[in-house]
C-alpha cells in the first residue's frame, strides 16, 4: 500500500468504544461507567484472560514475562525482511485503582489493537513490527512503586525485588502473579522496542481549559511516595486530659495540613496529597494508638521535589517532638522527571497537525509506563482531554471524538516510526 494510502487510514472509532465497553464490563463499577480491577486481583485476571484474547485474535506473538507484562508483537504486519526487526511499541495499563475510569490505561492498549486491526483489514505492513503491550501494575495503589511492571521491564528494579513486594492488604506480588497465572516464562528487563508511544487520557484540566484536542507530552513530572507510620498511646478519649495526650490521629491530621500547605507554598506545579490515612484502633471513643499515612510529592523540576520531601522530612520531627508520638517513614516510590525523546515528540505534533488537530505541549502530571520505557528507547505520548479534569473516578469520561483523534493520530505516528 502506498503512504499516501496510509496516511488515509483511519481507526474503526465503534470497534474501540466496544472494546473499552467490554473491559469496562470486568470489576465495573455498579452505576458507573468505571471499573475496579486492582494490580494481581481476580479482576485483572480476567482483564488480563480478555485483552491477551483479543492480542492472540489479531495474530499478535504473545509473551508473557515475570512480572507479568503482557506483550503482543504483530510480526505478520512485517514486511518478511523485517519481521526479526525490534518492534515499534505502543501500550499503556489495563490495571486500575478501586475507583478507576474506564480510559486510564485502556484507551492506549486497546488503542493499540485497534491500530492493529485497521492495518490488518487494509492489508498494510510496515518495515519493522508493530506490538501493543500491557504492563502489571502501573497504578501502585495496591503495591507499591507505581509503574512496577514497566519499571521491572526496563531494568530499573530487580525481578526478585519487585516478586518481594508486600501490597496494603498484606499479599505478595509473587505469590499473586502465581495465584492468577501471570508469571510469563519471557526474560526480565524486557528486550528494547525500537520505539515506545503511549497514548493516554491527560487525567486532568489543561487541554479542556484550553479547548485543545491533542497534547503533545514533552516528559513526566518527578514523583515522590512515602509511607509514614506515627505511633502515639491509645487512651480513654473521655478521661484523657489533653495536656496528656499523644494522639495519633491528631498528629497524622497536622500532617495532611502541612502537605496541602506545602503544595500551596511552593506554588504550581508543585502537587501534595495525604491519600490514605489509617487510624488504629479507628474508634470514636478511643485516642488513636497509630496512624498509616501517606505522602505523595510531584514536581516537573527534581530540584524542588528534593526541597519538598526535605521539608516534609523537617516536619515530621517537628510533629514528633511536639506531641511526644514516634514517627519512622519508609519510601515507597521515587522518580525523577523523565523528558521524552524530542524527535518523537514533533512527530506526534507534526501528525497532529497533520490530521487537523489541535496541539498544545505539556508535561505528565500523572506518572505513565512511558516514563521507565523511556530508559530504554525514543519514547513519547500523546494526551487527549478529559471531561472537567476527573481521573481515578468512575465518572472519568472523553468524548469519542477526541478519542478518536488520539488513536489515529497513535495510528499514523506507528506507522511512521515503523516505515
Ligand atoms: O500515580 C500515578 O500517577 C499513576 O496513576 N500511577
Ligand atoms: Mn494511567
Ligand atoms: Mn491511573
Amino acid at each position: 500500500m502506498s503512504d499516501q494510502a496510509g496516511a488515509e487510514l483511519r481507526i474503526s472509532i465503534d470497534r474501540l468504544l466496544d472494546r473499552l465497553a467490554a473491559l469496562a464490563e470486568i470489576g465495573a463499577i455498579e452505576g458507573t461507567a468505571g471499573a475496579a480491577r486492582l494490580a494481581f486481583s481476580e479482576a485483572d485476571r480476567q482483564g488480563r484472560d480478555l485483552v491477551t484474547g483479543w492480542m492472540v485474535d489479531l495474530g499478535l506473538d504473545v509473551a508473557i514475562d515475570a512480572i507479568g507484562n503482557v506483550i503482543g508483537v504483530w510480526r505478520q504486519g512485517a514486511e518478511p525482511a523485517g519481521r526479526h526487526l525490534a518492534p515499534v511499541l505502543c501500550g499503556s495499563h489495563i490495571d486500575t485503582v478501586a475507583t478507576g475510569g474506564r480510559y486510564d490505561g485502556n484507551l492506549g492498549v486497546l488503542a493499540g489493537l485497534e491500530i492493529v486491526e485497521t492495518l490488518a483489514r487494509a492489508g498494510v505492513t510496515t518495515a519493522r513490527p508493530l506490538a501493543v503491550g500491557f504492563f502489571s501494575n502501573e497504578e501502585g495503589a495496591r503495591f507499591a512503586p507505581d509503574m512496577l511492571g514497566s519499571l521491572v521491564y526496563a531494568g530499573g528494579l530487580a525481578l526478585e525485588e519487585a516478586l518481594a513486594i508486600t501490597g496494603i492488604d498484606g499479599a505478595i506480588v509473587g505469590d499473586e502473579l502465581d495465584r492468577i497465572g501471570y508469571r510469563g516464562p519471557a526474560p526480565c528487563p524486557g528486550p528494547a522496542p525500537h520505539a515506545f508511544v503511549e497514548l493516554h487520557i491527560e487525567q486532568g484540566p489543561v487541554l479542556e481549559e484550553a479547548g485543545i484536542g491533542i497534547g503533545v507530552v514533552e516528559g513526566v513530572q518527578g514523583i515522590s511516595w512515602t509511607e509514614v507510620t506515627i505511633g502515639g498511646q491509645s487512651n480513654h478519649a473521655g478521661t484523657t486530659p489533653m495536656r496528656l495526650r499523644h494522639d495519633a490521629g491528631y498528629a497524622a491530621a497536622r500532617l495532611a495540613v502541612f502537605v496541602r500547605e506545602l503544595a500551596s507554598e511552593l506554588g504550581p506545579p508543585m502537587v501534595g496529597t495525604v491519600g490514605s490515612l489509617r487510624l488504629h484502633p479507628d474508634l470514636v471513643n478511643v485516642v488513636a494508638a497509630s496512624a498509616l499515612v501517606t505522602v505523595d510529592l510531584r514536581h516537573t523540576d527534581d530540584g524542588v521535589l528534593a526541597v519538598a520531601e526535605k521539608r516534609l522530612g523537617a516536619f515530621l520531627d517537628e510533629l514528633a517532638e511536639a506531641e511526644g508520638v514516634r514517627i519512622t517513614t519508609r519510601p515507597l516510590a521515587r522518580f525523577a522527571p523523565v523528558t521524552f525523546s524530542p524527535a518523537v515528540v514533533d512527530l506526534v505534533e507534526s501528525t497532529a497537525r497533520e490530521l487537523g488537530c489541535t496541539t498544545l505541549r505539556l508535561p505528565s502530571g500523572a506518572g505513565h509506563d512511558a516514563q521507565m520505557l523511556a530508559r530504554l528507547c525514543s519514547t513519547a505520548m500523546i494526551f487527549t482531554p478529559s471531561r472537567g479534569g476527573i481521573s481515578h473516578n468512575p465518572a472519568e469520561h472523553t468524548d469519542s471524538a477526541e478519542l478518536e483523534a488520539g488513536a489515529n493520530v497513535l495510528l499514523q505516528v506507528l506507522l511512521r516510526l515503523a516505515g
